[in-house]
């Protein structure tokens, strides 16, 4: 069983989850690990298609084994937006509070505010690729709930739950969430393999 494992990801939220998520039974390595400072080109238009430019993009330069996430909210009443466009919404350098404002906007009104996040990771194992998806349902509330987290969480809502995601604790987030399932199940082909 592989115990050492580098996340191609730029996103210190992302790899803070994760970390969580794989607890004590793997050493989870960052890009600054190996230091590598670069940026991770995301050019194409599905999740699967960016995960694994992403994961593809770091191994090709160093060899290690590693993985990357690539993730979309997709929200029903606006055709799916903002999808695998989810990091710039709301425009190139705009922030996470940007996004979320625009979506509010856009969805001023509407009464289906059904949405779902999803997850795609994609990992490299000895220059073979495998995908794994998780995705969690729930509902864009009308108004910002919560400090935790990142993102889209102050808005989402997963089903069966009564806060967002930024206002449950990591733990709860990681046990139901889109990146927690995905990762969940990257681990479990990793055990058996
Ligand atoms: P890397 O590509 O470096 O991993 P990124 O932030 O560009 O980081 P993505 O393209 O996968 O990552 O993410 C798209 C955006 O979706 C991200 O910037 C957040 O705004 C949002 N997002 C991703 N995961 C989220 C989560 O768990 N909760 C809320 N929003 C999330």
């Amino acid at each position: 069983m592989m115990k050492e494992i580098l996340f191609a990801t730029n996103n210190q939220h992302k790899l803070r989850e994760v970390r969580e998520i794989l607890g004590a039974d793997y050493r989870l390595l960052s890009l600054n690990d190996v230091q590598l400072d670069v940026e991770i080109p995301e050019t194409q238009d599905t999740l699967e298609g960016n995960a694994a430019q992403k994961a593809w993009f770091i191994y090709d330069r160093i060899g290690i084994n590693c993985f990357a996430d690539d993730t979309g909210l997709e929200i029903e009443a606006l055709e799916g937006r903002p999808g695998v466009y989810s990091a710039r919404y709301a425009g190139e350098g705009c922030s996470f509070d940007d996004n979320v404002q625009k979506i509010l906007t856009e969805m001023t009104g509407l009464n289906n505010r059904r949405a779902c996040f999803r997850t795609v990771v994609c990992l490299i194992v000895d220059g073979k690729e495998y995908l794994f998806e998780g995705r969690v349902d729930g509902v864009i509330t009308t108004e910002r709930e919560g400090a935790g987290g990142f993102g889209y969480d102050p808005v989402f809502r997963p089903d069966g739950q009564h806060q967002t995601f930024a206002a449950m604790p990591p733990y709860l987030k990681n046990g139901i969430s889109h990146r927690g399932r995905a990762i969940t199940k990257m681990v479990n082909w990793l055990k058996q393999k």
